[in-house]
């Protein structure tokens, strides 16, 4: 099989940046990207044979480690059944329900392919569903790349500094208003001024692609108080929270109920996939039901419902949400402690089984907070990382990740790791 360096070169010349989704590029912490033969568990397998601690599990998909024996098992059954009907079929049905006894806020759902499809059609129907253009969302939020939602946007963009993106005409993000997150008092001037013209509010219950920000204390309560008292449709992206931080999300977690919900990742199992969903009287507006036209070739595909239906049974019967804030909480006291000892100002933020590391800051409630760390210090940290076989996000504004899967041992490597950088490598105190 072709080396890593070789498998780059072919990489480069047929794929832009010879990556399928920018992040996977480093460009953001420098070196060369692994190129994966293969992973099992907690672990990933380089084409040279090297193997790493995964902390980024495809960004979130594998809360249960790469290739748990009841995904495989799914998979298998599934694969002598066909893998795409064109037609509806059990185990979308299986799947659905599951969803909507899982979340608080969701009577219906719709499967679609990516996080990307999910906040898209869920902001259609709410503009449809309100008769309103405008649409809140925060900034360092990243909803995927649909046009209207790539103004400020977090992860990718953030990581890459473009402000939106190319090819973005004005008129895409013109209904689309940036908000500092956790600002409640932001949240209500912007409703103050604009409020007959809000149809939506999105916003990531815990942020993940500034880096992992949770919501201040009463900071969600004020967005569903104030979209419901003027009419405007809150929208939970739960595409990277939803099954991740509790198995009823973070409107579970926080008590917060949102008129419509985006999943993806964990729902899918690794697999392509999203869903939007919420209660019957919006969801029942579209189509073939109502005039919200959305549609996907693959959407509802048997494989990636098999996987998540395995996904979702082993979470909701077993121990897994109390062995991931086992592992969790040891993890992010073990890197505070280790920034203590260097005398390293830094912040982090978990929030259960995803979490951020920011250096030279102490506390990130925000974008303009996220921006203001060290991140030439994070990627000296992360080839640190990289260096004693952990591969974490390549970039300061992504979160990182825990699976059932994970040991003490993997975790202790990766605190191990991060001392020894910020010691050794004359971080301390220098941030
Ligand atoms: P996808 O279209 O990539 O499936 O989902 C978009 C999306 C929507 N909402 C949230 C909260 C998300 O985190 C994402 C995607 N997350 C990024 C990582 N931060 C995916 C990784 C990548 O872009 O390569």
């Amino acid at each position: 099989m072709s080396s890593s360096a070789e498998l780059r070169e072919r990489a480069a010349r047929v794929m832009p940046g010879g990556v399928s989704s920018p992040v996977r590029a480093y460009t953001a912490v420098g070196g060369e990207p692994p190129m994966i033969a293969s992973a099992e568990g907690a672990h990933l397998l380089d084409a040279d044979g090297g193997r790493y601690v995964d902390f980024v599990l495809a960004y979130g998909p594998h809360i249960l480690g790469h290739n748990p024996p009841e995904v495989v098992e799914a998979l298998r059954r599934q694969l002598d059944r066909g893998v795409a009907y064109g037609h509806t079929a059990a185990l979308e049905v299986e799947l659905a329900e599951r969803l909507c006894a899982a979340l608080p806020s969701v009577e219906m759902v719709r499967f679609v392919n990516s996080g990307t499809e999910a906040t898209m059609s869920a902001l259609r129907l709410a503009r449809a569903a309100t008769g309103r253009d405008l649409v809140v969302k925060f900034a360092g939020g990243y909803h995927g790349h649909a046009d209207a939602l790539l103004a400020a946007a977090g992860s990718g963009v953030a990581t890459l500094g473009l402000p939106g993106s190319a090819g973005v005409p004005r008129g895409a993000v013109a209904d689309t208003l940036v908000l500092p997150y956790n600002s409640a008092g932001a949240v209500l001037e912007a409703f103050a001024t604009h409020g007959e013209r809000i149809a939506a509010v999105i916003v990531e219950p815990v942020a993940g692609n500034m880096g992992c920000v949770a919501p201040v204390p009463g900071f969600l309560q004020e967005l569903r108080r104030v979209t419901r008292e003027r009419g405007a449709v809150l929208v939970f992206d739960e595409v990277m929270t939803g099954f991740r931080v509790a198995y009823g999300g973070a409107q579970l977690l926080y008590g917060v109920e949102p008129d419509l919900t985006c999943l993806g990742k964990v729902i899918g199992g690794g697999l392509p996939v999203g869903a939007y969903g919420g209660a019957r009287a919006l969801m029942e507006q579209v189509a073939p039901l109502g005039p919200v036209y959305q549609a996907g070739t693959l959407s509802g595909n048997p494989l990636a419902m098999a996987a998540g239906i395995a996904v979702l049974d082993r979470l909701r019967s077993g121990d897994a949400y109390t062995r991931l804030e086992v592992l969790g909480g040891r993890l992010g006291d073990g890197l505070r402690t280790a920034a203590v000892a260097a005398s390293v100002p830094c912040a982090v933020n978990r929030v259960g089984s995803m979490l951020t590391v920011f250096l030279g800051v102490e506390r990130v409630d925000d974008y303009d907070d996220a921006r203001r760390s060290d991140v030439a210090a994070f990627a000296r940290v992360h080839r640190a990382w990289r260096d004693a076989g952990v591969l974490w996000p390549p970039s300061q504004f992504e979160a990182a990740f825990l699976s059932t899967a994970h040991e003490v041992a993997d975790i202790d490597r990766a605190v191990s790791a991060f001392a020894g950088a910020i010691r050794g490598g004359g971080l301390a105190g220098e941030c």
